[in-house]
């Protein structure tokens, strides 16, 4: 069975409807047919500052989120990236094979930067993309499934692949990006020009999945849309409405073009009510799902043991290899 691997940042407390279209959505449906394995990345997470508790709590709340999404430990490995630590160790070595050039071409790491201010950017947000290489290359994943703003990262992550591979032999599977067109960038809902983002976006811009379904039907309300009445999909001319139109579909399963007939005739605020109501039909039993996780924190624990003894399995095997063959001496 081909190998999919994915991680997720347990940086809020909760998803954001972009985490679950583009990503979330589609480890639940590759866990079916693949050997896949999902962590909620914390290492990741600490590239910019966290209080310790709220990080803690934070990382439980996104494990029983994917539960509540639909992840089930019997069909894929769910694991906590910080109990495995072949994912620091395999950094360190892939940190040695790229060019600084190379990573200070990360358009993430450069807007991130940017945003933040020289002093108070981490070196970790810098070497950021090299962990993520190295979470992946561990696996030996075939597909990472993930939303187009890792497609960067994961060519990076190819080309070193490669190097690793040429340089000593062939070792690392070269991993391809499984990115579903319609869904790999959710937009703002303030700004329809950008991604929907924890960091960037505005609270009123951003649908979070544990919120109260009332707050974020007034989102799908006040919906930035444009001076237009008909509904129809033009990614240039509607980006609001193209996305509005796109999350629908998402949720509802109607082709884009159902969805344009189904609303001839009606303006953009029938879409909106539409799309409030078919998001808290959804969310409503998610959030009940990932409160009955959140109760139950033994089983909780017991999932992420389990997890992490699988995990740690494949990645020590892979971390031995490169070790021998960079030509580290064994320990005795
Ligand atoms: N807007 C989006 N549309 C589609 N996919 C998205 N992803 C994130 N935003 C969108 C995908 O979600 C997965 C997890 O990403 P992450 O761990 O980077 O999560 P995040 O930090 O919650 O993502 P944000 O909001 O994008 O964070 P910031 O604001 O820090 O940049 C990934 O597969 C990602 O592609």
């Amino acid at each position: 069975r081909p190998r999919v691997l994915s991680g997720i940042q347990p940086t809020s407390g909760s998803f954001h409807l972009g985490n679950y279209l583009g990503a979330v959505r589609q480890w639940v449906d590759l866990q079916e047919s693949n050997d896949a394995f999902y962590m909620v990345v914390d290492l990741h997470a600490i590239t910019v500052p966290q209080d310790p508790a709220v990080l803690r709590e934070n990382a439980r709340v996104s494990v029983a989120q994917l539960l509540g999404a639909g992840l089930d430990p019997e069909r894929c490995t769910l694991f906590i990236q910080s109990h495995v630590p072949e994912h620091a160790q395999l950094a360190w070595v892939m940190n040695c094979l790229t060019g600084f050039g190379e990573a200070a071409r990360m358009t993430q790491f450069k807007d991130k930067s940017a945003k933040q201010g020289n002093e108070s950017t981490s070196v970790g947000l810098f070497t950021y993309p090299i962990l993520q290489i190295a979470d992946i290359l561990l696996y030996q994943a075939d597909a990472v499934p993930v939303g187009e703003d890792q497609r960067q990262h994961l060519e990076l992550t190819r080309d070193l692949a490669e190097r690793f591979n040429t340089r000593y032999r062939p070792t690392f599977t070269l991993p391809k990006p499984y990115i579903l067109k319609a869904t790999a960038k959710i937009l703002d809902l303030q700004d329809p020009t950008a991604k929907m983002s924890k960091s960037a976006s505005s609270a009123k811009g951003l649908v979070n999945l544990l919120d109260d379904p009332k707050v974020s039907a007034k989102k799908f309300k006040s919906a930035v849309t444009d001076t237009g009445t008909v509904v129809s999909y033009d990614e240039q001319e509607k980006p609001g409405v193209s996305n509005l139109l796109q999350i629908h579909s998402a949720l509802s399963g109607q082709s884009i073009e159902q969805l344009v007939a189904h609303f001839e005739g009606r303006m953009y605020g029938a879409l909106k009510t539409e799309l409030a109501e078919l998001f808290a039909e959804w969310v409503l039993p998610f959030q009940e799902r990932t409160r009955g996780y959140l109760d139950d924190p033994a089983e909780l624990d017991r999932v992420l043991a389990v997890g992490a003894e699988k995990a740690r399995a494949v990645a020590s095997e892979t971390l031995a290899t490169v070790y021998d063959r960079i030509g580290f001496l064994p320990a005795a």
